[in-house]
């Protein structure tokens, strides 16, 4: 039977399981948006900004480890997706970008509203299709999910011409996705394991530092298995936070600039750092020449591209971390390392990383822990970019994957509100809280709206400090704390919450915390908390940028409390 362009676009995005697409309508979409209620089973969603598609598309791929569909139209919305298809990129989130654009005959003349999308995004998509026929649309759909969701996971886009959305072709559902140049590799090379086995064998003081490849993977149980057959410490970076429980014995948290200190000291004082699912990101290496200098390095990662690119390498198993981890718990000897593990536990309580001081003001990571106890790490923690960020990674306990959601790569503010939408429309009954900033939480505020017309019920604590405030803490630490364009005046989130028809509350004071974070997980619906945190706060430990990462700067003791607030303008 012939079918539109359209339709078998809405056909094909069923047959991928697909059943919501975060979207923004435009002319040259209107042929889609005409054909899309004959589908029912595709729930759209009308964002307020096609940047908040692609961070729900995000989102939602990451909480429910589905792909994630946003839609926009050509020209200015298709620039609009451009942060959030990078942002996906940088992070291996898997999402399919769908873009109008102009009529082919118009394709080329500057047309009103015509971009080269697809040019646009080449370096922040895997790849990228001009659906030129109707005929091939159903191919073309396949092929780009597969894509998305298989290797190292990524973003796809299509570019749908608008007349090629009216163009009646025959719809045949497309066989077996063959693509003779795209190569997943699977087990990895049973030699390198053998070699690696070896090594960790061997070692006395051996860590593991796990990345977001773990997750992808689905490798928590075999990665929780090896650790604990050779009673290896494990650490993650921030993307891995989740892959193995932090209240595991053999955690040791997250490394990096503001990773705790004994996660560091124990990069710094391992004789064997087994790297798996991460890509040594600047953040959590440091300073590369001092970078683990007493270890020899495994790296197991799907994507050889990531093998040596940042740091040299004994061992490198290209391949999927969960088939790899498979093969080497085979080969891994039970064992104990007692004197290192001591070693460890000494350094944690030297550099004691999630105490909370006593203050009269509000301290954010207080905030943090309250939400940690009152959803009993039951929840779904989106955030934005900056300290409160690093707050959330920190103090609340992350036991298990896809439940702590923030942008690591590209590090986009704006990422939080609508990546939690994502994440609460993929995963309808958790509990989703979204950790803001005052400053992040202005970039994609009209957000607000889409939570209430699609009745999306997160929860929203913004840690407002009235500052840019990992931006002043960099002024604060190197610029002689000269606040240049860091102090932010911001609206009442509260008043603007209820413009939006959104319940909120204020906090000014460490008694109303709790009483606050249970009202916000009784109310039926979106709810935001505006907490008046200490304008001053910074995050500890911190390695100054350049530095080594066992030279972080800990937590000054501080006697006198900021508060009540002086700087905000
Ligand atoms: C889109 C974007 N612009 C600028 C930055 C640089 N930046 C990183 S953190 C930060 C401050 C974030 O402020 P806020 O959201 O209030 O969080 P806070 O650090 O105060 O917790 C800035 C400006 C960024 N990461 N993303
Ligand atoms: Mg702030």
């Amino acid at each position: 039977m012939k079918k539109t362009g359209a339709q078998i676009l809405c056909e094909s995005l069923i047959e991928e399981g697909v059943e919501v697409i975060f979207g923004f309508p435009g002319g040259v979409l209107l042929p889609f948006y005409d054909t899309l209620p004959q589908y029912p089973k595709l729930r759209h969603i009308l964002v307020r900004h096609e940047q908040g598609a692609a961070h729900a598309a995000d989102g939602y791929a990451r909480a429910t480890g589905k792909v994630g569909v946003c839609m926009a139209t050509s020209g200015p919305g298709a620039t609009n997706l451009v942060t959030g298809i990078a942002n996906a990129y940088l992070d291996s989130s898997p999402i399919v970008a769908l873009t109008g654009q102009v009529a082919r005959a118009f394709i080329g003349k500057d047309a009103f509203q015509e971009i080269d999308i697809t040019g646009i995004t080449l370096p922040i998509t895997k790849h990228s299709y001009v659906a030129m026929e109707a005929s091939s649309m159903a191919n073309i759909v396949k092929e780009a999910f597969y894509l998305a969701r298989t290797g190292r996971p990524g973003p796809v886009l299509i570019d749908l011409p608008k007349d090629v959305q009216t163009e009646e072709a025959e719809y045949r559902q497309p066989g077996k996705v063959n693509l003779p140049g795209y190569k997943v590799p699977s087990k990895g090379h049973p030699t390198q394991i053998k070699s690696a086995a070896k090594l960790i064998n061997e070692a006395q003081r051996p860590l593991i530092i796990a990345g977001r490849g773990v997750i992808i993977s689905g490798a928590g149980a075999e990665l929780k298995q090896f650790a604990e057959t050779g009673q290896i410490p494990v650490i993650t970076t921030l993307l891995g936070i989740g892959c193995f429980p932090e209240n595991h014995i053999l955690s040791y948290g997250m490394a990096g600039m503001h990773g705790s200190g004994y996660a560091n000291k124990a990069i710094d004082n391992t004789d064997l750092l087994i790297a798996v699912g991460m890509r040594f990101d600047d953040r959590v290496t440091g300073e590369l020449s001092a970078f683990a200098p007493h270890a020899r390095i495994i790296h197991i990662d799907l994507d050889p591209a990531e093998i040596g690119k940042n740091v040299r390498v004994n061992v490198p198993i290209v391949g999927d971390v969960k088939a790899v981890l498979q093969a080497l718990n085979k080969l891994v000897n039970t064992t104990d390392h007692v004197e290192w593990i001591q070693e460890l536990d000494e350094l944690r309580k030297q550099h004691p990383m999630t105490d909370i001081r006593d203050s009269a003001g509000l301290l954010p990571q207080y905030i943090i822990r309250q939400i940690y106890e009152a959803t009993g790490g039951d929840a779904i923690v989106v955030t934005g970019v900056g300290q409160h960020q690093m707050w959330a990674a920190q103090h609340y306990i992350h036991n298990e994957p896809n439940r702590f959601i923030s942008s690591g790569g590209l590090g986009t503010m704006g990422f939080g509100l609508p990546a939690s939408m994502g994440a609460k429309v993929g995963c309808p009954d958790k509990t989703v809280w979204c950790i803001d900033g005052d400053g992040s939480l202005q970039m994609t505020i009209q957000e607000l709206a889409t939570l209430v017309q699609d009745d999306i019920a997160v929860k929203i604590a913004v840690l407002n400090n009235g500052y840019l405030g990992m931006v002043r803490q960099w002024q604060d630490l190197f610029y002689d704390k000269r606040y240049v364009a860091t102090p932010l005046s911001c609206p009442d989130f509260v008043k603007v919450a209820e413009a939006y028809r959104i319940a909120g509350l204020r906090v000014t004071q460490r008694e109303e915390v709790a009483p606050a974070i249970a009202q916000a997980m009784q109310h039926d619906g979106p709810f935001l908390i505006d907490f008046m945190v200490e304008p001053e706060e910074n995050v500890y430990p911190m390695v100054p940028p350049g530095a080594a990462i066992a030279q972080f700067i800990e937590e000054p003791k501080k006697e006198v409390s900021t508060w009540p607030r002086t700087s905000t303008p």
